[in-house]
């Protein structure tokens, strides 16, 4: 599940291991529950992980009986769903969040002796020049300094790490766009939605102007960004040291040449993520059925 030279030594001296924000641990049949593990999906909200569990169920013909389509472990941050070799899990908002769910939930698929797992994160975003409701393939992350790196200061020190998806999977998600609008490129990944995404609708004086944003996001689509999200850097960088294959596919709610207001109704927005989970499907029904 983990290259040698990055496996955590330490677990060893561990009795148990308590992976705590999952509500799960090792007293547990982790190998029961998880061990034919093929593909973790991953997004944001709670709902639209339950939702991608029912659509996986129902279009890839899995026969789960929907009362059985519950979530395991605890659900006071994550949500987490198994349907056949997926996992869907949620993974909340921000870097901070889902790098605490890649932890436990890698170290729980291990301990379940899985070996060749794909994590690909399933996200919203803010499209540069796409019609919203597209989905965005990402190849590579990069930061709000523009550097494809993740800087985590660890100990007193600073680290870096780098940021690329998987190219083959990225272009096999790609692939599996049917009809659906996709486009593929790089993704801007923030540790703020209003300010550091250039948003021009927070509560406090952002201290740029609307044609500052316009320059930038000229800049950000000339570099071949075509959106913007709040994970994806530490969802690569994890996953490239761990060795993982990771791909990412996000619905674009908004194009920000024209603004920041997300105003669609709820079944617009909806028809958004599906979209995003429709092609995860298509991908997924070459690879499981
Ligand atoms: C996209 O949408 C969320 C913010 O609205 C955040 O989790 C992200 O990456
Ligand atoms: N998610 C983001 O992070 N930014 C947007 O503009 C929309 C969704």
């Amino acid at each position: 599940m983990i290259k040698p030279e990055q496996q955590n030594t330490h677990l060893t001296e561990l009795t148990m291991d308590t992976l705590y924000h999952l509500g799960l641990d090792t007293a547990m049949d982790l190998k029961g529950i998880f061990g034919d593990t093929k593909y973790v999906c991953m997004s944001g909200s709670a709902e639209r992980v339950e939702d991608f569990a029912h659509q996986c169920n129902t279009e890839l013909g899995l026969g789960i009986a929907d009362a059985d389509i519950v979530p395991i472990g605890k659900t006071e941050r994550y949500s987490l769903y198994k349907i056949g070799p997926i996992i869907a899990v949620s993974h909340g908002m921000g870097m901070p969040s889902i790098q605490i769910l890649l932890h436990e939930l890698t170290k729980a698929l291990m301990y379940a002796g899985c070996e060749q797992v794909a994590y690909i994160r399933i996200g919203t975003s803010g499209g540069i020049d796409l019609a919203p409701g597209t989905v965005a393939i990402t190849t590579q992350s990069i930061n709000g300094k523009l550097q494809a790196e993740f800087v985590q200061d660890v100990l007193g020190h600073t680290r870096t790490w780098p940021t690329e998806f998987d190219p083959e999977l990225a272009q096999q998600l790609y692939d599996a766009r049917e009809n659906l609008p996709a486009a593929m490129g790089k993704t801007l990944s923030t540790n703020d939605f209003y300010e550091e995404e250039g948003h021009l609708d927070g509560a406090l004086a952002p201290g740029y102007t609307k044609e500052d944003v316009h320059t930038f996001t000229e800049t950000l689509r000339d570099m071949g960004v075509i959106n913007i999200e709040m994970e994806s850097l530490a969802f690569a960088a994890f996953c490239l040291r761990a060795g993982i294959p990771a791909g990412m596919v996000s619905a674009t709610l908004t194009d920000r040449f024209q603004g920041d207001q997300i105003d669609f109704s709820k079944q617009e927005l909806m028809t958004f993520s599906r979209n995003a989970q429709q092609l995860v499907i298509n991908f997924l029904r070459t690879k499981i059925v």
